[in-house]
C-alpha cells in the first residue's frame, strides 16, 4: 500500500520518496557502516560506494585531504566488488532499510564493465535503481577523462546498461563540463530516468613545506562547500534540456544549502561531504525542510523544483528571447 502523501514526500523514479534528501554515493558504504550514528530510514535515501566488477583496495593513504574550503579525495574505487555486494551488502540492506530508497552506485573503466556489475546486481533485492557513476575524477586507469566528459561515450555506457535492467537508472555527471546540453540530451536518449550532478571536481592540494600533494595518490576529487555554486549552476543549466527528474548534489551541508538545488531545478538533493564533518547532517536538512515547507506554507516540495528566480526567467535573457 503507497504511503499518505506528505508536503516532503514525491513520487519519482516509480516509487514514492518520502522526503528529498539522500546520502551520496561514496558518504555511507553500504548503510551498515552509518547506521550506528544514523537513522537511515528518516531520508529520502542513499546511494552506495561505487561498485565495480572485481575488488578494488584502492589509493595510498591518506585518501581524504581537507582544506579551507573542503576536502579532496582519492578514494581509488574501494569496494568488495560485485559478487560480494550482492552477496554480503544487498541482504542487510534488504533486511534493515524500509523507507530509504536505495541506489547502488555502479562504476567501471569500460562500458562492458557496467553492464556486467548491472547484470550481477540486478536481479537481488534490497534496492530500487542504478545510479551509473560516469564521472569519477580519480580512475587513473581512464587517464582521467570520465565518460561524462563525452557525450557519445557517456551515451554508450547507458545505452548497455538500459538494456540489461528495467530499474530506474540515474546518470551521474561531472561537474568540469562546459556545456551541458549535449550530454544531458545524451543520456536521457539513451534510457536515463534521471540524472545526478556533479561529482567532485579535479583538485590538487599541496602542502607548501614538503611540496607533496596531502592526498596519497596526489590529485583527487574536490567536494564540500566550495563545490555548491558549481553544482547549483549544473543542475540549472542542465534543468534547459532535462525531460527526467534531476538530483543535485555538492556542498550540501544546511537546509538552506538544499533549497538552493531544489529552486535550480533538482527534484532530490544528496548530501555528500558533509556527513565526513558531521553524519548527522543529512537528518538535520530534512529537518529544517519541514519547517521550511511549514513557514512557507508550500503545498508539496515539487512546487519548489525550478522556481529560481533568475533573470529572464528559467534561461539567460538570450535564450528567453529565442
Ligand atoms: O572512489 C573515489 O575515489 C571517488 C569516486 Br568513485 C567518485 O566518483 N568521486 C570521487 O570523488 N571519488
Amino acid at each position: 500500500m503507497r504511503e499518505k502523501a506528505t508536503v516532503l514526500g514525491q513520487e519519482l523514479l516509480g516509487t514514492t520518496f518520502q522526503n528529498p534528501i539522500l546520502l551520496a554515493a561514496g558518504t555511507c558504504g553500504f548503510g551498515e557502516e552509518v547506521s550506528e550514528v544514523m537513522e537511515l530510514d528518516r531520508l529520502g535515501g542513499i546511494v552506495t560506494k561505487s561498485v565495480t566488477l572485481e575488488p578494488r583496495a584502492g589509493n595510498p593513504a591518506p585518501r581524504v585531504g581537507e582544506f579551507r574550503a573542503g576536502m579532496v579525495n582519492s578514494v581509488g574505487l574501494a569496494n568488495p566488488g560485485a559478487e560480494s555486494v550482492r552477496r554480503d551488502r544487498l541482504p542487510w540492506l534488504r533486511d534493515r532499510v524500509r523507507k530509504a530508497r536505495v541506489l547502488v552506485s555502479v562504476a567501471g573503466h569500460t562500458p562492458d564493465e557496467f553492464l556486467e556489475v548491472v547484470s550481477i546486481l540486478d536481479d537481488a533485492d534490497g534496492f530500487l535503481g542504478f545510479e551509473i557513476n560516469l564521472s569519477c575524477p580519480n580512475d587513473t586507469r581512464r587517464g582521467g577523462l570520465p565518460f561524462a566528459l563525452d557525450p557519445g561515450e557517456a551515451a554508450r555506457v547507458m545505452q548497455g546498461v538500459r538494456a540489461r535492467t528495467e530499474r530506474p537508472l540515474l546518470a551521474k555527471l561531472a561537474p568540469n563540463t562546459p556545456d551541458f546540453g549535449p550530454v544531458v540530451e545524451a543520456v536521457q536518449d539513451a534510457g536515463a530516468d534521471g540524472i545526478t550532478l556533479v561529482n567532485t571536481l579535479p583538485g590538487l592540494v599541496l602542502d607548501p613545506e614538503t611540496g607533496e600533494p596531502i592526498i596519497g595518490a596526489g590529485a583527487g576529487g574536490m567536494s564540500g562547500p566550495a563545490l555548491r555554486a558549481v553544482g547549483v549552476h549544473a543542475v540549472w543549466r542542465a534543468s534547459h534540456h532535462a525531460r527526467v527528474p534531476l538530483v543535485g548534489v555538492g556542498g550540501v551541508a544546511r537546509g538552506t544549502d538544499a533549497i538552493q538545488y531544489l529552486l535550480a531545478g533538482a527534484s532530490l538533493v544528496q548530501v555528500g561531504s558533509a556527513s565526513f564533518w558531521d553524519p548527522r547532517s543529512a537528518g538535520r536538512v530534512v529537518k529544517w525542510l519541514e519547517e521550511y515547507v511549514g513557514r512557507h506554507a508550500v503545498e508539496n516540495v515539487s512546487k519548489l523544483v525550478g522556481t529560481a528566480r533568475l533573470p529572464g526567467s528559467r534561461g539567460t535573457p538570450q535564450e528567453a528571447d529565442d
